[in-house]
């Protein structure tokens, strides 16, 4: 089972002409048990988003469309970048992970959580991040 920020490279199904279906299962290449799916469209050109913590949630990211470059930070100021550029990878996020997103133009984003949305497992301040580390 993953425990570490992860590219998972997802099955790809189709050919050329008729397209793809990539696909997870929740008990194959998810790490965790799903609570919520969400997704962040229209943001505009070279716009960052995240900017924060999370002290339980764990995720898995794919980029539906377009490109995303995610910074990850864990708490021993370890700081690894992945980019997302194909619908057929996706990122595992676990928890207690700083992430600053970069949306290149017209990305999409999908996520899929393991908590229904809680404020609480937000930490927003930089420096209060550091603190916890
Ligand atoms: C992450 C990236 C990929 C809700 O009310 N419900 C929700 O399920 C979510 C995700 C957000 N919101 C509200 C809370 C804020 O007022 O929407 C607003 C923006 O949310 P947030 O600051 O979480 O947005 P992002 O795009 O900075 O970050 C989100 C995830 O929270 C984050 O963990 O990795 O998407």
């Amino acid at each position: 089972m993953i425990k570490n920020p992860e590219i998972i490279n997802l099955p790809k199904i189709g050919g050329h002409d008729q397209g793809y279906i990539s696909l997870i299962q929740a008990n194959d290449l998810l790490p965790f048990n799903p609570k919520r799916i969400y997704w962040i469209y229209g943001v505009s050109k070279e716009t960052e988003r995240g900017g924060h913590y999370h002290h339980k949630l764990e995720q898995v990211i794919i980029c539906i469309k377009g490109k995303l470059t995610i910074k990850l930070e864990n708490n021993k100021g370890e700081i690894i970048k992945f980019i997302l550029d194909s619908p057929s990878k996706a990122l595992y996020i676990p928890q207690r992970h700083w992430r600053d997103i970069f949306f290149h133009e017209n990305a999409i984003l999908l996520c899929i959580a393991s908590e229904n949305y809680d404020e609480n497992d937000y930490v927003r301040s930089y420096s209060e991040f550091k603190n916890i580390s």
